[in-house]
């Protein structure tokens, strides 16, 4: 693979100071040598920059930064989609509200390759909220409304190509609010949850949904939240929820995902280093995505699945 990494230091989606620093802690922590070692090549396009905000306004009083949001979406969609074209981008954040803008840029670029989008969310949220049903008013509760193309988005450009419901994956799912709850029943999203996830296993539910971007010949984008992992392992996220993704659970998820062959991109999001243990959330991280680009225990011959 020819990685593209894309920082996206981005802290205007929650309240919780120091997402920002998160680009700058994957570097430290060897992101780019991990996957030079793994065979990759990496071209490291330093931080985007948006533009200066300018000043609008939400209906709902409760959200707070849309201006340095909206344009975070910009920058950030036009960088995710001139490194769709060169080759896999990997967007470093930076708060969820960067998969606005990156997710923004890959559906362009596979709208322009007439390749269907498929969208697997790996969170402990389901970030359904619109700026309208927000209450805590933090925008990165609502990339995923706006992916799909559902609900009112004021001042945000309009979603290039929505993605329909049924290429949308939420996965090890354990916080949804009222008003997502009723969007995501309306608009016949069931995600994959964990409750679903301790009947099922991991592995059935994620073959189910890799198997359908495999039918369609989808492109897939992988949106990695640090609070789908269990905070005992990942305490370095504003939002964490008990009950999360093992480091074993983690890592499976991530090489079979390398296995399928089909994720053309991802995000790493939610790291806030100033929460973190000497660095540990942000290591892992990183070997997660050592995991998603081809680093295993061992090469495994004979699997017939
Ligand atoms: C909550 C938390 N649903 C909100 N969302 C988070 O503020 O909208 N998403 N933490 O990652
Ligand atoms: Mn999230
Ligand atoms: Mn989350
Ligand atoms: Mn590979």
């Amino acid at each position: 693979h020819h990685c593209i990494l894309v920082g996206a230091p981005v802290d205007s989606g929650q309240s919780n100071p120091g997402c920002l620093m998160g680009p700058a802690s994957y570097r430290v922590a060897g992101l780019a040598e991990t996957l030079t070692d793994l065979g990759c090549t990496v071209d490291d396009r330093g931080d985007v920059a948006p533009r200066a905000p300018a000043p609008v306004s939400s209906r709902n009083p409760a959200v707070h930064h849309l201006p340095e949001t909206v344009e975070w979406t910009k920058a950030l969609a036009s960088a995710g989609e001139a490194a769709m074209a060169a080759g896999f981008p990997i967007f470093l954040g930076g708060d969820h509200s960067l998969s606005l803008g990156s997710v923004a840029g890959v559906a362009a670029h596979a709208r322009q390759q007439q390749r269907p989008l498929f969208v697997l969310w790996l969170d402990a949220h389901s970030d359904f909220h619109t700026p309208m049903t927000t209450s805590s008013g933090n925008l990165h509760g609502t990339p995923m409304a706006y992916i799909a193309g559902l609900g009112e988005f004021e001042a945000f450009p309009p979603f290039p190509d929505p993605v329909p419901t049924d290429r949308i994956c939420l996965f090890g799912i354990r916080s949804v609010d009222t008003d997502e709850r009723k969007a995501l029943h309306a608009h016949g999203i069931t995600p994959v949850d964990m409750r679903e996830l301790d009947e099922r296993g991991f592995v059935a539910p994620l073959c189910g949904f890799l198997d359908q971007v495999r039918a369609a010949n989808g492109l897939l984008h992988v949106s990695l939240d640090v609070d789908f992992l269990d905070p005992s392992i990942a305490p370095a996220v504003g939002t964490t929820v008990p009950g999360g993704a093992t480091f074993r659970e983690a890592h499976l998820v991530m090489e079979m995902l390398h296995e399928s062959q089909l994720v053309s991109s991802l995000d790493l999001v939610e790291l806030n280093p100033f929460l973190d243990e000497r660095g540990r959330t942000a290591q892992l991280m990183v070997d997660l995505t050592a995991s998603l680009m081809g680093r295993k225990v061992f090469d495994r011959v004979n699997r017939t699945n």
